[in-house]
């Protein structure tokens, strides 16, 4: 450890702080014939041999499904006071439309009782990637009805489960969803095609705006409804206005996109300029911008390392980073002109930088878009090949160097005026890692894949130290 870290003064955050830990559906529930639950595109993509590695798939995942309790028991073991999951839709709504499936809520009734008897606030996603694969067939996201069948499910879930839980996140990462899903493929549903993949932006946006009042409707007011997105902290090789017009293009692509409707009612101008060669946008409907433009309670911001661009006319010193894969399809609808570049610096197992910077500027960035609004980093965390020690302990300095460099970033932006409210580490244990398989170990939780016995890391004791003190513990030697 470096003299500084070791003599810096203590890093605290206030007292409300939520200290918590992320998950998803299907990178760790299993089960996925149970109780009436049919396949989501994950399941189609997953099985499709050559769309994950090894064709790995998340039919048994972590077994979460059957085995919650023990993992709600070990959250509140490390003292965690937050848990973000999501929802798995065709567990709730097998078909994507009609009346939900009591057995598949049940399962989250149980899971909700479970955390708050162990005193965890649970934090709601309704998406996060696993679409009804008979919505898929209908067209998918690019589709308008699917933000509707969306609405219906959001009011399906914040009915059963709005008593007791006060956090909901309508979407997680949209871009993903419509730039990986249907632009560069290697997201399910694996299509290839840009103009589908901004009409599927759009089609997200509205459905956090259908969602966003279909959870009001019928949830008590003082529930709060946010979306996580996973903004860009887009940085430039040079000042140079070829360089710069490449950022502004990457960060309409990738954050105006998202936040203009839902915080400002308007796409970029910018943005509708520079695809205009793919899109005529017409299928933004009158209204559609003041549906999606609804007043949020917080903001979930997930953030894992910077995008650096320049033009396309300068040499790239690395492969381009299209966001979890390589494909001979790009993300970016009508960003051919931009070239990707490696940053410099350390890097996860993933090959994305560590740059706690990022984190810092991203949650000044949106203290200035969004005004008063509480923030919550949703997502945050590195991969590394972990393995056990010979007497079955996984040790992982790398992990705790990442948590508290990014906690101190986090500090550091309460310090400069952000709200931010509390800290959900990616991810509680280790899981399926989308189209990687099991191969990236996210977990501050070490899962054995083939007992599926937990052991909770080095990491998930620190966490812990600083979860249960609201101080970061120092690094160790
Ligand atoms: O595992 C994913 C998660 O599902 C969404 N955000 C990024 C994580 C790491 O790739």
């Amino acid at each position: 450890m470096s003299e500084s870290a070791q003599s810096a003064p203590p890093v605290t955050f206030p007292p409300a702080f939520l200290w918590g830990a992320a998950t998803s559906a299907y990178q760790i529930e299993g089960a996925v014939r149970e109780d009436g639950r049919t396949p989501s595109i994950w399941d189609t993509f997953s099985h499709t041999p050559g769309k994950t590695a090894d064709g790995e798939t998340g039919d048994i995942a972590v077994d979460h499904f059957h085995r919650y309790r023990e993992d709600v028991a070990m959250m509140a073991e490390l003292g965690l006071n937050a848990y973000r999951f999501s929802i798995s839709w065709p567990r709730v709504q097998p078909t994507g439309r009609g009346p939900a499936v009591q057995r598949g809520l049940d399962f989250y009734r149980r899971l909700v009782d479970e955390l708050l008897a162990h005193g965890i606030r649970p934090a709601i996603t309704l998406y996060h990637w696993d679409l009804p694969q008979e919505l898929e067939d209908a067209g998918g996201w690019p589709e308008r009805d699917t933000a509707y069948r969306f609405a219906e499910y959001a009011q399906i879930v914040g009915e059963a489960l709005g008593d007791r839980v006060e956090q909901w996140i309508t979407l997680n990462e949209p871009w993903c969803s419509a730039f990986l899903g249907y632009g560069s493929g290697v997201h399910a549903p694996g299509r290839t095609d840009a103009a589908a993949s901004l009409r599927a932006a759009h089609h997200l946006n509205l459905a956090h705006g259908l969602g966003a009042s279909a959870l009001r409707s019928v949830m008590p007011a003082r529930n709060a409804v946010t979306v996580s997105l996973n903004p860009s902290v887009v940085r430039t090789v040079s000042q140079d206005p070829a360089d710069l017009a490449a950022g502004q293009k990457i960060d309409d692509l990738a954050n105006g996109v998202f936040h203009g409707p839902m915080l400002h009612g308007a796409y970029p101008e910018t943005l509708l300029a520079a695809t205009s060669s793919v899109t005529d946008w017409s299928h933004v409907r009158d209204g559609d911008l003041e549906t999606i433009h609804q007043p949020l309670d917080a903001l979930g911001l997930n953030y894992y390392a910077p995008t650096l661009v320049s033009a396309a006319d300068e040499q790239a010193s690395g492969p381009r980073p299209d966001g979890h894969g390589a494909s001979a399809y790009s993300p970016w609808p009508g960003a051919d002109d931009v070239a990707f570049h490696q940053t410099p610096g350390e890097r996860t197992e993933m090959g994305w930088t560590i740059d706690p910077t990022g984190l810092h500027e991203l949650l000044m960035r949106y203290t200035r878009e969004a005004p008063g609004l509480p923030l919550y980093v949703t997502e945050n965390g590195a991969a590394y090949d972990d393995k056990p020690d010979p007497d079955g302990r996984v040790h992982d300095p790398e992990r705790i160097a990442y948590l508290h460099g990014h906690l101190s970033a986090v500090r550091r932006a309460i310090t400069d005026g952000a709200d931010v409210r509390g800290y959900f580490l990616w991810s509680l244990m280790d899981n399926f890692e989308w189209a990687y398989g099991y191969g990236k170990r996210f977990g501050a939780v070490y899962v054995d894949y083939t007992t599926l016995e937990r052991t909770p890391k080095s990491s998930a004791h620190w966490y812990s130290r600083a979860a249960r003190t609201g101080e970061l513990p120092p690094l160790e030697d």
